[in-house]
Formats: C-alpha cells, structure tokens, sequence
C-alpha cells in the first residue's frame, strides 16, 4: 500500500504566517488532487509549545542565527506554530476529509523536530513509522513544507526506516534562508534513494 504523506501544510509556513514559505499555499490544490490516489493519507503538524527554544525570543537573538541547543545544532526561527493557535491550523484550503491520521511534533521545548518520524536527536520517535507500518505501507509519498526542513528530513527518514520513498517535488516549497537551499535539499534526497517525482505522475494513474 501506498501513503501520502502531508508535512506542514500550515497557517504559519503559508504567506501571511509567522514563517512564511514562499508559494506555501501554491501547492494546496495539488495536495487535493493527489490524496484520492492514496490508501492511507497522514498529515504532519508542528504543534510547539509558546516557549519553545528553537524561537529566537527565547534567546534574545534574531531568527536565522544558530545556537547550540542542548547539545544540537538549533536555527533559531519567529515564534511558529504554537499549539491551539490559528497560526498551527492547516490551510483552510487544505482537504482534511480524507487524512486517517495526523501526527504532531515539536512538543518538547527542548528539541526542535523536523522529521515527521522522529526529533532532531532521534531520540524519540512520534509513532508515525510504527502507524505506516502496522498498515503494510511500503511506498511513502512525501508533499509539503517547508522543503529544506521538514519535507527533506521526513523524506530522509522515510527511506532510512525502509519506505520506497517518493517526493512529488511541485507539491513542496522551501523558506531558502540562503538561495539554493532547496535545490540542495531535494539533490541530497535523491543521493539518499528517495524518487523525485511529478504530481501529473499519480494523476494520469487509476
Ligand atoms: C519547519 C522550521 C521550523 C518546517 C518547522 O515545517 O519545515 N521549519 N519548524
Ligand atoms: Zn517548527
């Protein structure tokens, strides 16, 4: 069986929100169109506390610098996603009827989680894994935001716990907070065995 994997499709991560990826909503109407061709369709939300430390307040320093966080790496970002907030909503455009799970990360303070799978430590694991699969899914279809975070590092885990793994690449968008990030990003998915694809793809198929 064959899952659609939805990452971040976000009030915030869309124009107007707090972390704004550029065409963000563009890729709503695709995410629509696809989700019929799929068995199973899973969401991911970034559902952060409001002191979460990957936002740069917390620190008083701007979004864009990097800290060490608890032993990691940290970009600091505006405050994003906070739990219950319109800003952590999905797209309003966004087809919530047919998603059978939604899987939410980023709960902890202390460490931030890009991955739908498992935090940036990969100490804990959110249960999405175990959830694709308990349902014999072998092929996750990855689409979303933002394409240098989140998309890419779902997708990288994907692969690693042993999915065929997809990216339908005009169904994302990156934040590139340098230009080219997303280009990179989807050449070091590729390098990792994940297909990239076109949305047109699934849709000419049954
Ligand atoms: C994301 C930065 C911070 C994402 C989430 O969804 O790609 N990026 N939190
Ligand atoms: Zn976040």
């Amino acid at each position: 069986m064959n899952a659609l994997l939805i990452v971040d499709i976000q009030n915030d991560f869309c124009p107007g929100g707090a972390l704004a990826v550029n065409e963000g909503d563009q890729i709503v109407p695709f995410v629509n169109c696809l989700q019929p061709h799929f068995g199973l369709v899973v969401a991911t939300q970034d559902w952060h506390p409001r002191d979460h430390e990957s936002f740069a307040v917390c620190h008083n320093r701007d979004p864009g610098e990097t800290i060490n966080l608890h032993g990691l790496s940290q970009i600091l970002w505006p405050i994003h996603c906070v739990q219950e907030s319109v800003g952590a909503d999905f797209h309003p455009d966004l087809d919530q009827s047919k998603i059978d799970s939604v899987f939410r990360k980023g709960t902890n303070k202390q460490i931030d989680s890009y991955s739908g799978f498992f935090d940036n430590g990969q100490r804990k694991s959110t249960g999405l894994g175990d959830y694709l699969k308990k349902r014999y899914v072998t092929g996750v279809y990855v689409v979303g935001l933002a394409t240098d975070y989140c998309v890419k590092f779902t997708a990288l885990d994907a692969r690693r716990l042993g999915f065929r793994t997809f990216l339908i690449a005009d169904a994302i968008r990156g934040v590139n907070l340098q230009p080219g990030d997303s280009n990179a990003a989807i050449v070091e998915m590729a390098q990792a065995g994940v297909t990239v694809i076109q949305s047109r793809e699934i849709l000419s198929r049954g």
